[in-house]
């Protein structure tokens, strides 16, 4: 866990939730109850859930996928370690190495206020965002007037991106 201390100033970010083993939608309630209780933040907003078809080519189950909105004061590294604290409450197994194998919760930071950073740990904005429909859509959802740094508007992004087989669940 992140032991920093809290910056003097609130910060809007976007965390990207999916979850395609166990029973999803228990997974994305349960987080979003977490994300709720999130040290030195706030949960501002959540989308509704979203299914789609794995992403990557593995044979695994559908996914289904939201975004929160929250204000916090976390640094963007501390924020990251008590999101993967929230993953393996959730049994998510961090020994499964494969990339885009599937998982009880995924929680990606997509946008954390202006930030633009890519270390070895830690890429903001999330790289995946521009291509994937099921972060787009529930994006635009809770932040309609969002510009993502170095991206431009998530409403012109998501404009683009092509829906077929994503399908709103709730
Ligand atoms: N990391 C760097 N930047 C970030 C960031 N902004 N947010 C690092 C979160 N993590 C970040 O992530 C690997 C490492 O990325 C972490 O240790 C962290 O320090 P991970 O969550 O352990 O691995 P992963 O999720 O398997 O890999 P990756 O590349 O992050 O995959 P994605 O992009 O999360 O994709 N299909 C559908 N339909 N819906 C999905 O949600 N998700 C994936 C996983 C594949 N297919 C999908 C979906
Ligand atoms: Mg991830």
């Amino acid at each position: 866990m992140g032991s920093a201390v809290p910056a003097e100033t609130w910060l809007p970010a976007y965390i990207g939730l999916g979850s395609n083993l166990g029973d999803p939608q228990a997974q994305l309630g349960r987080a979003f109850a977490e994300l709720a209780e999130l040290p030195a933040s706030h949960l501002v907003a959540r989308s509704r859930l979203y299914r789609s078809p794995p992403l990557g080519g593995l044979s695994q189950p559908d996914y289904l996928n939201a975004v929160a909105a929250i204000l916090t004061r976390l640094e963007p590294q501390a924020l990251l370690d008590t999101l993967h604290a929230i993953e393996r409450a959730h049994g998510r197994d961090r020994m499964e190495t494969r990339r885009w194998a599937a998982r009880t919760l995924d929680l990606d930071l997509l946008v954390y206020g202006e930030l633009k950073l890519k270390t070895e740990q830690l890429e903001i904005p999330h790289p995946g965002i521009a291509a994937r429909n099921f972060v787009l859509l529930p994006l635009l959802e809770v932040a309609p007037g969002l510009r993502i740094p170095g991206l431009g508007a998530v409403a012109e992004l998501a404009a683009a991106i092509n829906r077929s087989a994503l399908e709103l669940v709730d």
